[in-house]
């Protein structure tokens, strides 16, 4: 970070915050933690029916039912932020330096260089953060109480990563790379980084990792991560670096904010559910595990005997593809096939949908269950506990009633 964008951040801090539609005068002032009592849950860019979990920083996930289009409609792509987003963006002057100990030089790019200097990439990519289904665990885990929407997948156009690291050059000791966002930790001090994270450089140099500058051929928007961000499909969310100004080329694994510690963490062998686990003992998260979600739908539906119940949802996984989704109305005791669209690309949720018919009139719960091309399948049921509630991949469920 440049000590001009330091200064900046140090002056605008969160003075941006807009409740009832009037500037925050004293936003400076509200203890952390405390909330506006004027905060409407609407964020502006985003959809209504968004469920706002915090919102210092914006933690916002989307209700199944709203992410039922094939590729995710910006207003309804979660937010997970680790501090305040940056207030003063200026796309012309923006700049992406790349240093780092194993980077041949430093260089640094503006938005111009990377649209006009590299060949430009469009694929559609998952991101779902790790602590999806945090909510879920027992015992509780601390952090957002995620449910099932801090998911989605959109189309997202920029350029690869590699093309990017390989003009600066990358010496052959090179082992990670990390990130640094423009965005302001949340005590307000410039030199603490709200997250800093990063992918080991076999991940950096993969076709679909991307420096992206547009999300379904719009903007990015502010709360996603305007005007450039990392995007790594397959990974922990966190990884895909927002409001993205530095990337450092590594020859070590990056040690930035919430690389180190349980951050991003599960313990490297299984543990009883409540077990206090060393950090020593903690492996960083890298691949993400198979899952699905029904979109269509809602939960709680009601349906007549005499119809069919059409169901749709997505799946997606870290592997190449996803080979099967099946459904079961009877707790799992029975699973029946869905159809499955291909992926555009890797990384790419696919589409799912079947039609049920049901037995006789009551309650029942649709569950998804999906299995990718390395043979994965989701749990029934939750997965191994872990101290910080990350990837909880089981099966979706929703209630129907059939009268
Ligand atoms: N600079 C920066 N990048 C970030 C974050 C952040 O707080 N700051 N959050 C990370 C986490 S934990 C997740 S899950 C994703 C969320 O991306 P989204 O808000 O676009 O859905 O961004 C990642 N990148
Ligand atoms: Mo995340």
């Amino acid at each position: 970070m440049s000590k001009r964008r330091k200064f900046l951040k140090q002056s605008a801090l969160y003075t941006t915050a807009t409740i009832m539609g009037a500037r925050v005068v004293f936003a400076e002032n509200l203890p952390k933690g405390m909330k506006y009592i004027g905060l409407s849950e609407d964020i502006p860019g985003k959809h209504p029916d968004m469920i706002v979990l915090n919102d210092r920083p914006i933690n916002m996930e989307t209700p199944a039912h709203l992410l039922n289009d094939a590729l995710t409609p910006n207003d309804r792509f979660f937010v997970r932020n680790n501090g305040l987003p940056p207030s003063k963006v200026d796309p012309a002057t923006w700049q992406l330096e790349i240093s780092g100990e194993s980077a041949k030089q430093t260089k640094n790019y503006s938005l111009e260089d990377l649209k006009t200097k590299f060949e430009q990439v469009s694929y559609q990519i998952t991101l779902e953060c790790g602590g999806n289904g945090r909510k879920e665990y027992n015992p509780p885990a601390k952090g957002n109480q995620w449910g099932t929407g801090a998911v989605g997948c959109a189309k997202w156009t920029g350029v690869r990563l590699r093309d990017v690291l390989q003009d600066v050059g990358v010496k052959s000791n090179a082992v990670y790379i990390g990130y640094y966002g423009a965005d302001i930790h949340l005590s307000g001090d410039p030199n603490k980084d709200p997250i800093s994270r990063g992918v080991p450089i076999s991940k950096a140099m993969e076709a679909e990792s991307m420096i992206a500058w547009a999300m379904n051929d719009e903007d990015i928007p502010l709360l996603n991560g305007y005007p450039l961000r990392l995007v790594f499909g397959g990974y922990p969310a966190s990884c895909s670096g927002k409001w993205l100004e530095k990337i450092v080329i590594r020859d070590k694994v990056h040690d930035g904010q919430k690389m180190t510690g349980s951050s991003y963490r599960v313990p490297c062998h299984p543990v009883a559910p409540g077990a206090k686990v060393p950090d020593e003992n903690m492996c960083i998260i890298e691949e993400m595990p198979v899952k699905s979600l029904i979109t269509y739908p809602m939960t709680g539906a009601t349906i007549k005997l005499s119809q069919r119940l059409p169901i749709q949802g997505h799946a997606w996984t870290s592997a190449d593809q996803i080979k099967r989704v099946e459904y079961s109305i009877d707790f799992g005791s029975s699973w029946k096939a869905c159809q499955i669209s291909s992926a555009t690309n890797r990384f790419a949720w696919q589409q799912f949908k079947a039609e049920i018919i049901f037995p006789e009139r009551g309650y029942y719960e649709v569950w998804a269950r999906a299995t990718d091309s390395d043979g994965r399948t989701q749990p029934m049921i939750l997965p191994g506990w872990n101290p910080k509630g990350y990837l909880n991949n089981a099966c979706h469920r929703i209630a129907i009633k059939v009268s």
